[in-house]
């Protein structure tokens, strides 16, 4: 691989060769048969066009499938017109399923709430109608900042349902990084809560708002007009009269009655803001028909849901892409029955997870491999309490998932029969991309294997050839899809620039990856400067502005090392101002800044490790070499220095940190 930024230590994927057919039971009832491929190769658009008529209630029908003459902007279904929200709990009751459950709320309390299609009417009716009172309008932004709640899946098809796209901002986030995306959408309102439950006790949210939207020094008035504030604890809030607005207090006052806002297919349905390879946060764009069509098929197809017997559970919070494709979107398009927990996965005991899956009788389960891989640290013994054979398809996503574990989940959760999808997809491409089809496919420990029946995705060399069997490379897109991005938020030339621009005319996914023997895929992990960090995309330059926004620091470089449980883990180097790099003492500074770096962007984003240095090691052209920085940070021997300006750089770094700190 030609990349300085490689990522090393996933060649070892490759040796495996273990493989797992489905049994013929499972195949015998899966919604995936071996003609799905052939349908999709035959006709393309055709296919597609079948799935969007098939899977999605349109109020006027389409008659053309995909006009991509202006390129890299698709126009999907162009000329039918639907709602987002319609198709995720209207029509369900309109066809007589109402009393279906649609979600089933599980409070890290352990408080519980059962909400059905019908229920879920009444409230996104009254949430709509609420928001339109508020002065929102069809193609205003709200931005929602909350917990994972009933509340939060309510909020989001509030707003499709009246056509004002939603920016979710991760609950995670710091009130900078909230005040950012707020700027940038130009958002209207914004629905939080007081706080939410997190590793047994309560912990605030609305502060960060408030401090989001103050007036600051230098910059524009906040867009924010209203601020709807959901009681999850009843913790103290401070309250801005006539700004702020309680949301129980607004829908119980609200018309259950309303009449959803029809929208072309195209008309924004979402801006979710994710890390690029620059500091400032690109708000990926996606449209309505072409994603609720990827959505809903990925959904049917890849966890092979049966819509009227499945318990599905997706862990995700909705702040991030899962959260939104297959937790709001994809499961209620299709009627699903999902669970959806606030807490974390060891409170207030480590077998939390496998205690709700008994419960609930929970039967496709899709998670992320941090999580597998702390479920694993924890031991066996933990899932070994609980009844886990309801469970009878496995998903991961968000990192590649080591063979080892993979194995782990297989055998201890899945009961050694489950099948596993390893699904690769990212929130620009707004839906599954690459996955085995369980029934389908022989999976294999590690690999995401195969793009879908309607995907067309390749690994290329440098020059964007496609390389043979056995070969490495980068993986691209060479066809549109109907969920991929629309655009970046007011930047469309960062659009064309970040995603088309590498590999002439083709989509650059940014991750390198390889194809075994057998021609399946294996990803390897990004080839530029985004950390994958527990499933969470960040930006090294992000955090590195971060770092150096702070008076004591002059410059700062931040690299992703391995890390066995995370994926990767944020390592810092920084150099001091000199008036403080006298007599610094190296803890206090790693505290302060570490902090920092938490108020700046979120505590997702700590750095594990800072470390204090005198060089950094640069190129010529003044690139940082952060290979070598993370062969440092991976305790390696420090590799090719040679296009070092000075080559001693290192050597300083190495002896510096050689010495007891
Ligand atoms: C859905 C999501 C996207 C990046 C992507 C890649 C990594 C996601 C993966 C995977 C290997 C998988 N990624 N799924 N790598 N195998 N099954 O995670 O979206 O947060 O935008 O991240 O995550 O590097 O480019 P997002």
């Amino acid at each position: 691989m030609p990349q300085d930024n490689q990522p090393t230590g996933l060649e070892n994927l490759l040796h495996e060769t273990r493989t797992f057919p489905p049994s013929d039971a499972f195949a015998a009832q899966a919604n995936a048969q071996p003609e799905l491929y052939e349908r999709a190769a035959a006709d393309h658009l055709g296919f597609w066009a079948e799935q969007a008529k098939e899977l999605v209630t349109w109020k006027t029908p389409f008659t053309q499938t995909l006009d991509w003459s202006d390129a890299p902007v698709a126009r999907w279904f162009a000329d039918g017109t639907l709602n987002a929200a319609y198709n995720a709990v209207d029509r369900h009751v309109v066809e007589g399923r109402g009393d279906r459950v649609a979600l089933q709320f599980e409070g890290e309390p352990g408080d519980t709430r059962t909400v059905t299609y019908a229920e879920l009417q009444r409230e996104v009716s009254r949430a709509a109608n609420v928001l339109s009172s508020l002065g929102v309008a069809k193609g205003d932004r709200v931005v929602i900042y909350l917990p994972m709640l009933v509340e939060s899946v309510v909020a989001m098809l509030a707003c499709a349902r009246i056509g004002a796209p939603h920016s979710v901002v991760f609950g995670g986030f710091s009130a900078d990084a909230l005040r950012s995306r707020i700027a940038d959408a130009e958002a209207k309102v914004v629905i939080t809560s007081d706080g939410g439950y997190r590793r047994g006790s309560a912990s605030a949210l609305k502060p960060a708002v408030d401090e989001a939207i103050a007036p600051r020094e230098g910059a524009p008035a906040s867009s924010i007009e209203h601020v709807l504030v959901v009681r999850r604890t009843g913790q103290d809030v401070a309250w801005t009269p006539g700004r702020d607005i309680w949301w129980h207090e607004a829908l119980e006052a609200a018309d259950v009655q309303h009449t959803p806002v029809w929208v072309d297919a195209e008309h924004p349905l979402f801006i979710l803001y994710t890390s690029g390879t620059t500091g400032k946060p690109k708000g990926i764009l996606h449209t309505t028909g072409g994603y609720l069509t990827q959505a809903a098929y990925t959904h049917k197809y890849v966890f092979d849901l049966k819509a009227d017997t499945d318990v599905y559970w997706c862990t995700a919070d909705i702040g991030w892409v899962t959260g939104h494709t297959y937790v709001v979107y994809g499961p209620l398009v299709n009627g699903a029955t999902q669970v959806i927990y606030e807490g974390t996965p060891d409170s207030p005991h480590q077998g939390r997870w496998w205690e709700i899956v008994e419960k609930y009788k929970v039967s496709i389960l899709y998670t992320a491999p941090t999580a597998i891989r702390t479920c694993m640290k924890w031991g066996d013994e933990i899932p070994g309490k609980y009844d886990l054979t309801s469970l009878r398809v496995l998903g991961s996503v968000g990192e590649p998932i080591n063979p080892e574990a993979w194995m782990w989940y297989r055998r201890v959760i899945g009961g050694d029969k489950a099948p596993i999808v390893d699904t690769w997809w990212q929130t620009e491409t707004g839906a599954i991309m690459i996955s085995p089809l369980p029934g389908v496919t022989a999976t294999k420990p590690g690999s995401a294997q195969t793009p879908l029946p309607g995907i067309i995705a390749d690994v290329v060399d440098d020059d964007a050839n496609p390389v043979p069997d056995g070969g490495g490379g980068y993986l691209v897109l060479t066809q549109p899809w109907p969920a991929m991005l629309r655009g970046i938020w007011g930047d469309l030339e960062r659009f064309k620039d970040t995603y088309w621009s590498r590999f002439k005319g083709i989509y650059f996914a940014g991750d390198g990856a390889k194809k075994d023997e057998d021609g399946d895929i294996w990803l390897l992990g990004r080839v530029d400067d985004v950390m994958n960090v527990s499933g969470h995309r960040l930006s090294t330059t992000e955090i590195e502005s971060a770092l150096v926004s702070h008076e004591m620091v002059a410059e700062a470089a931040v690299v992703g090392a391995a890390d066995e449980l995370t994926g990767q883990s944020v390592v810092a180097f920084v150099i001091l101002r000199s008036s403080f790099a006298k007599d610094a003492d190296p803890e206090a500074v790693q505290a302060l800044l570490r902090n920092h770096v938490a108020k700046e962007i979120g505590p997702i984003a700590k750095p594990r490790r800072i470390l204090v240095v005198s060089e950094l090691p640069k190129t010529r052209s003044g690139k940082i070499m952060r290979r070598l920085l993370r062969d440092v940070a991976e305790n390696r021997v420090v590799g090719d220095a040679s296009t070092l300006a000075d080559s001693s750089v290192m050597a300083l770094i190495s002896s510096g940190l050689a010495a007891p700190a």
